[in-house]
């Protein structure tokens, strides 16, 4: 289970007054919190600061790596943004992750070189030139060509997480749903390529979103999910997290599990 802590992203309030004012030991807290929770990954994600987002992108990988060793996942809709933070990013415990193409035609075309000059790991939106998915359909055709189009330029499978695009329940109560179908037939034709997701995303809109989100995340994980971005700092969502792994007998000796409830 691929555990990417979501919380340094400017959409958050706190974290892009700390990026405008340069406030580095805010980011380092956020930053150590994450690494001390458990994370794999930790996501840099500064898309909000529009016109700056290279230079805030890269003081930010400086600034994490100053006091966390775990590989960065550089989130961010512009190549040139992805170029600045993977430049920066060390390989050293982990490759570098790219956040995110998609079946896009000229995002494809743009984020597939950096994959194969950093030799990172890629997560893939299903999304296409035709728009968003809806239904579980949409969600594996448009992987099936993403795998496919990337296996041919010679990506390895384990490098490659899908994201099945969540959107919010609130829009469409069917949603859910057509994840879920999507995630089980997705494993089913490709067993060697991982899963990923914006998992808050689904209770957005809706009241009591920790229920949402916590149940979904078992959901998802039963049907083949094994990455996610989330808070890792939310013990009650970990303690979720390692109790599913563990029911499911992704946990050899339940080992995961009893450490996270020894750490508290
Ligand atoms: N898929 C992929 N990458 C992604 C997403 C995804 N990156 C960005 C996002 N979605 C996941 N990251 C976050 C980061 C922070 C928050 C949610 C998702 C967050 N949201 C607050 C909330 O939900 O209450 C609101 C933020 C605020 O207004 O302060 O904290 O889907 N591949």
């Amino acid at each position: 289970m691929l555990i990417i802590g979501e919380l340094i992203n400017t959409s958050r309030k706190a974290i892009r007054e700390a990026v405008e004012a340069r406030n580095a030991a805010y980011i380092q807290e956020v930053a150590k919190q994450q690494t001390e929770a458990g994370a794999n990954y930790l996501d840099v994600n500064c898309g909000t600061m529009v016109g700056q987002e290279i230079e805030c992108m890269e003081w930010l990988v400086n600034t994490i790596q100053e006091v966390t060793d775990l590989p960065l996942c550089i989130d961010s809709p512009d190549e040139n943004a992805l170029r600045a933070g993977l430049t920066l990013a060390k390989s050293g415990n982990g490759k570098r992750m790219i956040n995110s193409t998609t079946a896009e035609e000229k995002r494809y075309q743009a984020v597939i070189p950096l994959v194969k000059e950093f030799d990172a790991k890629i997560i893939a939106l299903c999304i296409e030139d035709a728009g968003m998915p809806e239904t579980a359909e949409d969600r594996l055709r448009i992987a099936s060509k993403l795998v496919d189009d990337m296996t041919k330029e010679g990506i390895a499978q384990d490098d490659i997480y899908l994201d099945p695009l969540i959107k919010p329940l609130s829009t469409n109560d069917k949603y859910g749903k057509s994840v879920l179908d999507a995630i089980y037939a997705i494993k089913q034709k490709y067993p060697a390529v991982h899963l990923t997701c914006g998992l808050s995303n689904i209770s957005y809109g809706f009241p009591n979103r920790a229920v949402l989100n916590r149940l979904f995340v078992v959901q998802t994980m039963t049907v083949g999910m094994d990455g996610y971005i989330l808070n890792p700092t939310d013990k009650a969502m970990m303690g979720v997290v390692y109790a599913g792994q563990a029911l499911l007998g992704n946990d050899r000796y339940c080992k995961n599990y009893l450490k996270a409830h020894r750490k508290g």
